[in-house]
């Protein structure tokens, strides 16, 4: 039975036809992970050869001061508490400092739905660091900030976007996508906006001329179902607008949330997502492996289950190692390159947009 799904499996990659949802859902009921990698490593390779993407980059986490009360999120609180904190202009720069001289090229930026900055607060933090660092790309706010800096200004998503763009905005980064479907939404983050929002505001960040990429927070509450019904609105919106660059599925790290769970994702459990998403994510170039969350080792290996891209050097990450990752804070250029080195692949270092910087 199972041979008869990975036979045609294979035809479809090697026919550039896409895998159904129901083939999806029997890749994930299967034990055969060996199997389902080397179906995502075939896919990978047509499409990236030996190739596996990193950049330089440095995350700047400029508030935890959060409206929404996501169950899974350690790292939003409310504007009372000891441990809150929102960074001024002078700190960004600072940080932002800090990354131009360590080399790099790109800045991630997103915080929480902060209750009282005004959306003036954004452009001037974009028009500044824009200024000071005119070679640095910006990848920042997901579609879930877009909407609540519409909501706040008052202006249509479009205006938020271009105003946005106009003073220094590169790409969007992917987060805030959890899991699509309702019954889970309304259980893990029934604040946030709707599966159909976030796909509505991801589909003006891409008519406005900006490339974006989308996540997928997996091993909680959630089930296979859920998982594939997140990449086929995905996938679906990916044929219209061509406009996501990586898929980046995110590990649930447990602590100090408040979803209750016995554990995370296990490695198995991991590897089988990367790989399945490779797979049905026909229309999706880069497959990612956040380290982060997935722990180094992990990420490492998904470079044989269908990743080509490992992320960054990343520096002061809030967002999982308030969540208890056991991840490092950061991962100099030279560890990255020697990962990739030892899985066997060609390590190539990527500005925001995937282009080329250095092969190495
Ligand atoms: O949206 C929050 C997730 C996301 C937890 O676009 C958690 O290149 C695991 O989106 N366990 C933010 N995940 C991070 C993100 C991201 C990261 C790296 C690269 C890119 C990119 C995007 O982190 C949130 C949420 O889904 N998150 N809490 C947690 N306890």
């Amino acid at each position: 039975m199972n041979q008869q799904l990975f036979t045609t499996i294979r035809t479809k990659i090697e026919q550039d036809e896409r895998i159904t949802d129901a083939e999806a859902l029997q890749l994930y009921e299967s034990d055969d992970l060996l199997a389902i990698g080397e179906l995502a490593d075939l896919a990978n390779r047509r499409k990236n050869g030996t190739r596996v993407f990193f950049n330089v980059n440095r995350h700047i986490n400029y508030t935890n001061v959060c409206v929404n009360h996501c169950r899974f999120c350690a790292f939003c609180k409310d504007g009372s508490e000891p441990d809150a904190y929102t960074y001024n202009l002078a700190e960004i720069l600072q940080r932002a400092a800090e990354a131009k001289a360590a080399g790099a090229t790109e800045l991630h930026m997103v915080g929480g739905l902060h209750p009282e900055l005004p959306f003036e607060f954004y452009l001037r933090m974009m028009a500044t660091l824009k200024a000071n660092n005119p070679k640095i790309k910006i990848k920042a706010f997901t579609a879930v900030e877009i909407d609540y800096f519409a909501r706040i200004s008052g202006l249509g998503v479009e205006e938020v976007i271009s105003e946005l763009k106009r003073l220094g905005l590169d790409s969007t980064p992917g987060g805030g996508a959890e899991i699509f479907a309702a019954e889970i939404r309304t259980q893990i983050c029934a604040e946030k906006i709707s599966a159909e929002r976030w796909l509505e505001v991801t589909e003006k960040i891409h008519a406005g001329g900006l490339k974006s990429n989308a996540t997928m927070l997996f091993g909680h509450v959630e089930d296979y179902t859920h998982r594939v019904d997140h990449m086929r609105r995905l996938r679906d919106l990916q044929d219209r607008t061509r406009g996501f660059q990586a898929f980046i599925p995110l590990a649930f790290q447990t602590e100090n949330s408040n979803i209750r769970v016995e554990h995370g994702p296990d490695g198995i459990d991991c590897l089988k997502t990367l790989a399945i998403s490779r797979i049905y994510l026909d229309n999706f170039q880069h497959i990612k492996a956040y380290w982060v969350m997935l722990g180094l080792k992990v990420a490492q290996v998904a470079l044989c289950f269908g990743v080509n891209d490992l992320d960054g050097t990343v520096v002061e990450e809030k967002i999982g190692h308030d969540a208890g990752a056991d991840s490092p804070q950061a991962l100099g250029k030279e560890e990255i390159v020697r990962q990739i080195r030892s899985a066997g692949r060609t390590p190539v270092e990527r500005d925001t947009l995937y282009q080329d910087l250095q092969v190495y």
